[in-house]
C-alpha cells in the first residue's frame, strides 16, 4: 500500500472517531465513499496510473475500498447501540412508584344527605324501603286520607299521566314519598320501622321550587308507639344530622291530612348569620304526626290495636341548611364546578356524629 492509501486510512479512522452522531457519521461516509468521495476519485484515477503499476494499485484501492467500508458500518453500529443506550436510560421509569390519584368521581349532595339520613335512622332500627316514581290515584292520596276534591290536592300541583282506560283514575308521578310506607304497611304485617327516600314531583317551578325533588318520610307502627318516640327520635336525628349535641328543636301544633295530631319542628338557628344551633330565631325543619286511625285502617291495620307516628322532609332543603348553599337550583344543573365543590368522595364514609 502506497503512502496516500495510507493517510486516507489513518484519515478515514481518525474521521470516523470523531463523528458523535449518526449525521456526523453520514459525512464522513460520503466524503470517503460517496460519489465524489476521496476513495472514489482515486479509483476513477486508476486508468492515468502507469500500466505496470495499475494492477497492483487497482488491487491495494480495492482492499481499502472493503476495509474502509467495514469500519464505516462498525462504526454506524457503535453510533446506532449508544443512541439507543442513552434512549434506554433517559426513559426508564420506576415501575415500583405508587399511581398518582386518578381524578374520580364525587357524590352528589342529594345522595350523601340520604346516606346519612339512612346510616342515622338505621343505627335507630328503621329499614330503607322502596317503591314506584309512578303510582296510582289511590296510593298517593286516597290510602293517606286525600280523597278526590279534597283541598290538600290543591296544595300538591300533581303531575297526572294519561289514564289507563275510560273511566280509570289517571296515574300520578309520586307528590310525596308516602305511597311506598302505604305499599309497606299493606305488604307486612305490624310492628313496623321504615325511612323512605327518593324522587317526588310536584308542577311547579321558581327559585326555591324544582318540579323533580326528593324526600325522606319515615313511619314506626307498634302497639305502644306514643308522641313521645316521636319526638326523641326526630330530636336525635337532627342534633346528629346537623351534628349539634345542643341544637334547639321546637314542636308546634299543624295540620296535615294522614296525621292527629299533626306537628311542624323548627330547629333553633340566627336568622342574620344563618348559622344553625342558638341565635334564637326558629327555622321550619320538618313536618310530622301521629298516624291518621283511618290512614291505619285504609292500610289494613286495625287502628284499636296499633298506633304509629310518622314525619317527612326535603332532602335538598336540610342539605342546604346543613352546608350554607343559597340556591337550589344548581342541584339538578350538572355544573362539574359546583359538583367539584360540594360533592364529597366516595372513600370517605358518612359523617356520624358520636354522643350525640
Ligand atoms: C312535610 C310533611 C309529613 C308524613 C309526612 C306520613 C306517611 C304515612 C302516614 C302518615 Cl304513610 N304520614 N307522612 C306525615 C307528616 C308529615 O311530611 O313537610 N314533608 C316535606
Amino acid at each position: 500500500m502506497t503512502d496516500d492509501l495510507f493517510t486516507l486510512r489513518a484519515e478515514t479512522e481518525a474521521a470516523l472517531r470523531e463523528a458523535a452522531d449518526v449525521r456526523a457519521w453520514d459525512a464522513v461516509r460520503v466524503g470517503v465513499l460517496g460519489k465524489s468521495g476521496t476513495l472514489t476519485a482515486l479509483l476513477k484515477d486508476l486508468g492515468r496510473t502507469p500500466a505496470e503499476q495499475r494492477r497492483e494499485r487497482g488491487a491495494a484501492l480495492n482492499r481499502l475500498k472493503d476495509e474502509l467500508a467495514a469500519a464505516i458500518e462498525a462504526r454506524r453500529a457503535a453510533l446506532e447501540e449508544a443512541a439507543l443506550e442513552a434512549r434506554l436510560a433517559a426513559e426508564r421509569i420506576d415501575v415500583t412508584l405508587p399511581p398518582r390519584p386518578a381524578p374520580a368521581g364525587l357524590i352528589h349532595p342529594v345522595s350523601r344527605t340520604m346516606e346519612e339520613m339512612a346510616a342515622i335512622f338505621g343505627a335507630m332500627g328503621f329499614a330503607v324501603a322502596e317503591g314506584p316514581d309512578v303510582e296510582s290515584d289511590w296510593h298517593n292520596f286516597g290510602a293517606l286520607n286525600i280523597p278526590a276534591h279534597h283541598p290538600a290536592r290543591a296544595d300538591h300541583d300533581t303531575f297526572y299521566l294519561p289514564p289507563a282506560g275510560p273511566g280509570a283514575a289517571p296515574p300520578v308521578l309520586r307528590t310525596h314519598t308516602s305511597p311506598v310506607q302505604v305499599r309497606s304497611m299493606l305488604r307486612q304485617p305490624p310492628p313496623l320501622r321504615i325511612v323512605t327516600m327518593g324522587r317526588t314531583y310536584r308542577a311547579d317551578h321558581d327559585a326555591t321550587h324544582s318540579p323533580m325533588f326528593h324526600q325522606l318520610e319515615g313511619l314506626a307502627i307498634g302497639r305502644d308507639i306514643t308522641l313521645g318516640h316521636l319526638k326523641g327520635c326526630l330530636i336525635d336525628f337532627l342534633r346528629s344530622f346537623f351534628g349539634i349535641a345542643s341544637l334547639p328543636v321546637r314542636f308546634r301544633a299543624s295540620y296535615f291530612p294522614f296525621t292527629e295530631p299533626s306537628m311542624e319542628v323548627d330547629i333553633g338557628w340566627n336568622r342574620r348569620t344563618g348559622e344553625l344551633g342558638g341565635g334564637g330565631d326558629w327555622l321550619e325543619i320538618l313536618g310530622s304526626g301521629m298516624v291518621h286511625p283511618k290512614v291505619l285502617a285504609n292500610c289494613g291495620i286495625d287502628p284499636a290495636e296499633w298506633q304509629g307516628f310518622a314525619f317527612g322532609m326535603g332532602v335538598e332543603r336540610v342539605t342546604m341548611l346543613k352546608h350554607g348553599m343559597a340556591d337550589l337550583r344548581p342541584f339538578y344543573d350538572s355544573d362539574i364546578r359546583w359538583l367539584r365543590h360540594y360533592g364529597s368522595s366516595p372513600l370517605a364514609p358518612a359523617m356520624l356524629h358520636e354522643g350525640v
